[in-house]
């Protein structure tokens, strides 16, 4: 069976080696602590099969290093993703002889990948929905805004009019779920029923992400719901609601439609470089479990992030893995049509662009925004600049004038 490795940045504390940090990590982690152990002894030797293995450690300077850990198969159970990451990222964030430590990257287990079956639908499955798996252009999304406040009347009106406009995918907010101004099932039938009419005069497939964030207790139920009400996407905060939650939704086989996964908290764990958990370990495990579309970050956007750690965790949700299927990357965050040719110029094409400011700000609102997100993705694909495109393109000239080109 092969184990699985974790790397990590760290920063011993003073008078602290390096050596016996790193050791602290993987005791912790696995068969130690603080202490010799009473309880491990020439009886119970065959413990010291679960022990961790410091593989290497390299020093950064300035008194960072980064560190390889081996953590046998053995000692996860497999399908327990909360417990895998108690392994990998649990106590040892805490270690007072660590001043830092960041979970950078981790190499998981083959075997986990027969329990693990990944999403359902992945990129190729959403774009069969779209209608866009033989184009393959960029999607353009939105999140509705404001993000809270709308009744379910007038948040089915914007969705309306963004599907009109062109968008692929429409979503909620992360703060958005089942408040009394919008209850969940009432604003899915308005916004599904408006999508319906959109789609008889465009033609048009458009995704509605349902944001059914919400305890353990009920997600399922809700999902089902939703799911039996019409809903054709799902979404999760998959970092408040736990990883579990897309997994529980992904093993239900009454869930036939594809999961939108926001990160929403993330920045708690990634931000800081020299301790947390990055974001890619996060893209590895959404994959693992089931996530059909994750955020991942924008190059231009309001979020920061950059570009070649962005660019290294969407390969990890699309390149070829096994028999998991890849995952759509999304670029969100302060993005609009002046900043598509920098996303895609830099990400690929192969990604979701979402805007929610960008397309409910233009100055022609809701439906002229999403007319000129689309123009600007044509503008990159017929390799014409923003500005040029748009002496021919009204809306996404005004998008233009309004919020600049880069
Ligand atoms: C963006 C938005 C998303 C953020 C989250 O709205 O609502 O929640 O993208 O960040 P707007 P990330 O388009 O108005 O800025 O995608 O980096 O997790
Ligand atoms: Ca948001």
């Amino acid at each position: 069976m092969d184990d699985l490795i974790a790397t990590y940045y760290f920063r011993p504390k003073g008078g602290v080696t390096a050596d016996f940090a790193a050791q602290a990590i993987s005791e912790e982690q696995t068969t130690g602590t603080w202490t010799h152990l009473s309880t491990i002894n020439d009886h119970t030797a065959y413990v010291h099969a679960y022990d961790g293995e410091v593989m290497d450690i390299v020093s950064l300077g300035d008194g960072a290093y980064v560190t390889r850990i081996r953590y046998p198969y053995e000692i996860f159970e497999p399908g327990n993703i909360p417990q895998y990451l108690s392994v990998i990222a649990g106590n040892l964030f805490g270690l007072g002889k660590l001043e830092a430590v960041r979970l950078l990257d981790i190499d998981l287990p083959d075997a986990f990948r027969t329990v693990h079956t990944g999403p359902k639908f992945g990129i190729e499955g959403v774009r069969k929905i779209v209608g866009t798996e033989i184009s393959r252009r960029p999607h353009v999304g939105t999140i509705i805004k404001p993000k809270v406040g709308l009744n379910p009347m007038d948040t089915a009106a914007v969705a309306y009019e963004a599907a009109v406009g062109g968008v692929d995918l429409i979503k909620d907010d992360e703060t958005l779920t089942n408040q009394q101004f919008c209850p969940l099932m009432d604003r899915l039938s308005a916004v599904m029923d408006a999508l319906d009419k959109a789609e008889q005069e465009t033609g048009h497939t458009v995704l509605y992400a349902l944001n059914i964030t919400s305890g353990g207790d009920k997600i399922v139920e809700i999902g089902e719901k939703a799911v039996r009400s019409g809903a054709n996407m799902l979404m999760v905060d998959v970092l408040t609601a736990g990883f579990s939650a897309v997994q529980a939704l992904v093993a239900d086989p009454a869930i036939t439609v594809p999961i939108h996964v926001h990160r929403t908290m993330h920045g708690a764990l990634t931000r800081n470089p020299h301790h947390g958990i990055a974001m890619r370990p996060i893209a590895k495990l959404v994959r693992l479990c089931g996530g059909d579309q994750l955020h991942t970050g924008t190059v231009s956007g309001k979020m920061g992030g950059s570009a070649a750690e962005i660019l290294g965790d969407n390969m990890i949700l699309t390149e070829p893995w096994g028999s998991v299927a890849p995952v759509f990357p999304v670029a969100s965050g302060g993005l609009h049509p002046g900043k598509i040719h920098a996303e895609l110029a830099t990400l690929g094409t192969e990604i979701v662009l979402q805007a929610g400011g960008g397309i409910h700000g233009h100055p022609d609102g809701t439906r002229a925004g999403a007319v000129a997100m689309r123009q600007a993705v044509d503008a990159f694909l017929a390799d014409v600049s923003a500005e040029e495109y748009a002496k021919t393109h009204t809306e996404l000239a005004k998008a233009l004038a309004a919020w600049g080109s880069t």
